[in-house]
């Protein structure tokens, strides 16, 4: 971690990455660089920051940035060129098509990495000037179920408690999220609340992750089955006198239908444990435990949303608590754990595709209402096309221009070969980004814009809890890069839109963004920020966070609904009836698993900035499919061999994971690999592309698959000072390593192939190792002491050990004697494998905690006290606790521990 200088200035801002939304003390190191800290006066944080935050400052370098605009020549060729041709060219060509097509040819395709600003201006941009509602968001694939569920029920799309919640309820309910891997600030937040007010926890998901390591009641259901499970808890609440009969009666309806559906699809504890696959005493313990805690909140994320049936899950939830009346109340509330920094202002501005802005819809009054107001020529009267809609339209030719913000759909969306390849049929792909090369921008673009990144932009984005937080730049823009909200200006400028797109600053943009919010609201809409709409450019840049609404004259409020005054018509919530929950897909003999797809504790989505950090990479380096042991059995692959995984729609080849914590039936595999990472993971192109009914999100967590073993002769790995191009038909993964790039490979070739590619790629002044007959080659390039390249292949495990030649790669100079011990790819002396790292802070590896805990370290505090590992961020705890109770009792069986240690 960078010393931090006091004679620099520290930049309060806020974390790049989840909807935690972690205040962040930044202070530049002068260099482009800088130290990062946890804000302790932020109220999301108070000083806190995960292994991700923690870590930002490694993410800072600018290589692979994009620095400048770059137009596709004739030739095919990306070439510099500058803004000012950039923008014409842009503007020319979306011209023309509109111009020949109609507005229905066009479309925005924004995220929830853009800051509100950014993303107040797109959509501006496309629904009032330009008349479409083509504009949607990579929200779509990530929180538009909440959103649906939301306005079904609430008649708005409103979070209506806060993180305060979560520190005084007396039971926390988490279903589909993995919170101590995506939330980890907030999870142990709740951890602190079990341990000082011993608050109980229960998870809900079919794996059973980190988070339930610290549950109190685990229910590993099967997949899809959230609404069975909550019906029936709706049936149970009725039946043993727990409802609010008064709250129902007063600020509610359709609680009959609701109720009825329920009996139906669970009309009893043992109906419920049927449908979810769970045992019932289970489900008997989990509903005595809601019916009897008033406060209790229900956090819910992507295991939730991420479904076919995403909305109706939604509203089961929201159900059970309107029928308790326990919303909006300290310690009692639905609570939706948002994903992006920004999810939450993508949605306040009404950045998706059937939402037109400020939380205001496609009805005839609100279409008036948000025409006058930009003074619109051309507002779009009707819902455009949904992420996955929109990219079948591109694959049919229906959508001819696309514009794509901050995110990287040939990787995010479901069947992404398919959609990776819809894009290679565009007349005019724009792209705005930071990075140079990822899989969407190597799908053929015509145009790349350069954006500011974090640190170097400057904005609003609103976390989990409707709390508004400043990112504010610290470091001085590179090359030729602009603010998102710019480069749309500029663009509509030239479309001739001049006077509604004058915006000076992000400052600018927010308070027309805020007036938009307050213009003839009264009380009627729920966002509403109207007393934000004259701050003064100083006023922005000292804005502290704050809680939406904040309504010119009234207090802010931190918790909503506990009035039992709604946002819709009547001002009543509704109860919703769900579907009967099926899954969209059966399995069947050919694929009889289900794919289950997500989140790993150290990376972010794409990698494109975690996979910058050395830290970072450390943590889980390889992609991986995890799956149960039986099925392992059945399917003949092992732990830590390779599988084939294989659905309708891809196939990859990943490393196997054997681990009782994946339930029989299903496999389960990290999202952040791409086409930039390794060869053959891009899981996404795996996932089926049905959507939820009402929302539009499609269904990521349950794609029926296949898995068969995968055999690669050789395995080893290549680390490097600069990238390299490997040869072709090799396995191969890429990660940042202290001093360079890590390639972990495997590969069926002879050693002689091996050893021409490694002098073409480093030379011939190698030192090499070479022993046929033992299938072992191992070589090294030098640069004065340093090495430069070196490449460890052999038979199986033998290539060497990774994480020892690490640490001699990321030296400065290595002594003779190393020199001479580099090729065995051993430990040496004072140079001990300490085995995959647990704690990305401070680089403590698996090996080095087994150690401790065998010496006797009998908790995650007594491990801390002995090597520092989980006394930083903290996100490690989970893992270190899930050791402890795997380490062997004397005498056990090793093998079990073995399987056991396995799983990450
Ligand atoms: N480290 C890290 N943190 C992140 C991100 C990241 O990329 N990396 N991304 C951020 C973003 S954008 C998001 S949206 C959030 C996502 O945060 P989460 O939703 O917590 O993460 P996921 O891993 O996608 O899925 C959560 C869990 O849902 C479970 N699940 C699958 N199917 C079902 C089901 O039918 N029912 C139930 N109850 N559970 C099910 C999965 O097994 C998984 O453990 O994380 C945010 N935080
Ligand atoms: N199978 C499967 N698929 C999933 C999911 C899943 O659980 N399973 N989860 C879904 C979810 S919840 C999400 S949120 C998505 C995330 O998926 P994506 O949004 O596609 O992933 P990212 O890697 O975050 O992509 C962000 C891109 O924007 C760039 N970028 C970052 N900041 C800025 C900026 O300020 N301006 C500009 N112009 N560019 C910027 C980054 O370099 C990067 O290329 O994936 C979805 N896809
Ligand atoms: S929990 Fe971690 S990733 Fe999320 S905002 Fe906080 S520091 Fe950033
Ligand atoms: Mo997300």
């Amino acid at each position: 971690m960078t010393a931090i200088d006091p004679a620099l200035r520290a930049t309060r801002t806020t974390c790049a990455y989840c909807g935690v939304g972690c205040g962040v003390l930044a202070t530049p190191d002068g260099n482009g660089g800088a130290a990062i800290s946890g804000d302790t006066e932020h109220p999301a944080n108070f000083g806190r920051l995960c292994s991700k935050g923690s870590a930002l400052g490694e993410t800072l370098g600018l290589e692979g940035r994009l620095l400048h605009p770059m137009i596709r020549c004739s030739n095919g060729v990306m070439e510099r060129v500058a803004w000012t041709d950039a923008l014409d060219h842009v503007a020319h060509r979306f011209h023309h098509i509109i111009a020949r097509d109609g507005p229905g040819a066009v479309a925005f395709y924004l995220s929830g990495q853009l800051l509100t600003e950014d993303y107040y201006v797109a959509n501006k941009l496309m629904k009032g000037f330009i008349g479409s509602a083509n504009v949607d968001t990579n929200s779509r694939l990530c929180m538009s179920s909440s959103v649906a569920g939301h306005k079904r029920a609430f008649g708005a799309d409103t979070v209506p408690g806060c993180y305060e919640d979560l520190d005084e309820a007396d039971l926390l309910v988490l279903t589909g999220s993995n919170a101590a891997w995506c939330h980890p600030v907030l999870f142990q937040r709740m951890l602190v609340n079990k341990q000082r007010r011993g608050a109980r926890i229960v998870v809900i998901d079919p794996r059973r992750t980190d988070t339930a390591g610290d549950a109190d009641l685990f229910l590993g259901l099967k997949p899809g089955t959230d609404t069975a499970l909550f019906s029936g808890l709706l049936v149970y609440l009725a039946d043993n006198g727990a409802l609010d009969r008064d709250y129902i009666e007063r600020y509610t309806a359709g609680f009959e239908d609701a109720m009825a559906r329920a009996r139906s699809i669970a009309g009893s504890t043992a109906a419920t444990a049927l449908a979810t696959g769970l045992a019932e005493k289970d489900v008997a313990a989990f509903f005595q435990m809601f019916a009897n805690t008033p406060r209790v909140v229900t956090l819910y994320s992507q295991g939730v949303n991420q479904s076919a049936q995403g909305t109706d899950k939604v509203n089961a939830i929201l159900n059970c608590h309107l029928a308790t009346g326990r919303i909006g109340k300290p310690g009692a509330s639905p609570f939706s754990l948002t994903g992006q920094p920004n999810a939450m202002g993508g949605r306040e501005v009404g950045g998706l595709a059937n939402q037109l802005a400020a939380h205001m819809n496609f009805t005839p009054p609100d279409i008036d209402r948000v025409r006058r107001f930009w003074k619109a020529p051309r507002i779009a009267t009707h819902e455009g096309l949904k992420a996955v809609q929109m990219f079948e339209a591109i694959a049919r030719g229906e959508i001819k221009a696309l514009w794509v913000m901050g995110t990287n759909p040939a990787v995010s969306l479901p069947d992404a070969d398919a959609a990776r390849a819809a894009l290679g049929k565009l007349e005019l792909f724009v792209v705005s980004e930071n990075v140079r090369s990822n899989d969407t921008v190597n799908s053929g673009v015509h145009v790349l814009l350069p954006a500011q990144a974090w640190g170097e932009k400057s904005g609003t984005v609103t976390n989990s809890e409707r709390r508004i937080s400043r990112q504010r730049a610290f470091l001085t823009p590179p090359g030729e890069t602009k603010p998102d909200w710019w480069i749309v200006g500029e663009v509509a400028k030239r479309l001739g839109f001049g006077a509604a797109f004058n915006f000076n600053s992000a400052a600018d943009v927010f308070r027309e963004h805020a007036a938009l919010s307050a213009f003839e609201n009264g009380g009627s809409r729920d966002f509403d920020v109207g007393a934000l709409s004259s701050l003064s450019d100083e006023a922005f840049d000292a804005m502290a966070p704050v809680q939406w609404p904040i309504r010119a004259g009234e207090a802010p409020r931190p918790r909503l609904f506990a009035d039992g005054r709604f946002f819709s018509n009547d001002h009543k919530a509704r109860f919703i009836a769900p579907e009967v929950p099926v899954l969209r897909t059966e399995t069947t003999a050919a694929r009889p698993l289900r794919l289950n797809t997500g989140r790993i504790r150290d990376q972010w989505h794409t990698m494109t900035r975690t996979g910058a950090s050395p830290r970072l990479g450390q943590h889980l380096p390889e992609p991986f499919v995890e799956i149960h042991p039986d099925d392992a059995l059945k399917s003949g692959v092992t732990d830590d061999s390779f599988a084939r995984i294989t659905t309708d729609y891809g196939q990859c080849i990943l490393k196997v994971v054997v681990s009782e914590r994946q339930q029989r039936g299903m496999l389960f595999a990290p999202i952040h690999w791409s086409e930039e990472t390794a060869s053959d993971a891009r899981v996404g192109a795996l996932v089926a592309p049905f959507t939820d009914p009402y929302s539009g999100q499609p269904e990521n967590k349950a794609t029926p698959a296949s898995i068969v073993p995968y055999e690669y002769v050789f395995r080893g790995f290549a680390l490097s000072r600069a990238l390299l191009a490997l040869p072709p038909q090799i396995w191969w993964t890429r990660v940042s390593v202290s001093g360079g790039h890590g390639y972990l490979l495997a590969n069926n070739a002879d050693l002689a192939g091996w050893q021409s590619w490694l002098h073409a790629a480093a030379g011939d002044d190698l030192a090499e190792y070479k022993d046929v007959g033992g299938g072992v080659y191992r070589a090294a390039s030098f640069s004065n002491d340093r090495i430069e390249t070196c490449l460890f292949v052999g038979p199986a495990r033998d290539a060497g050990d990774w994480n020892v030649v690490k640490s001699l790669f990321a030296a400065e100079a290595l002594s003779n004697d190393q020199r001479r011990t580099l090729l065995s790819g051993r430990s040496m002396d004072g140079l001990a494998s300490a085995g995959p790292v647990v704690c990305a802070c401070f680089g403590v590896g698996r090996t080095t905690i087994c150690d401790a805990i065998a010496a006797g370290a009998g908790t995650a505090a007594e491990i801390g006290a002995r090597l520092k590992a989980g006394t930083n961020c903290g996100s490690c705890i989970p893992e270190l606790k899930r050791l402890i109770a795997q380490a062997p009792v004397p005498g056990a069986d090793s093998d079990q521990r073995q399987l056991a240690t396995a799983s990450n």
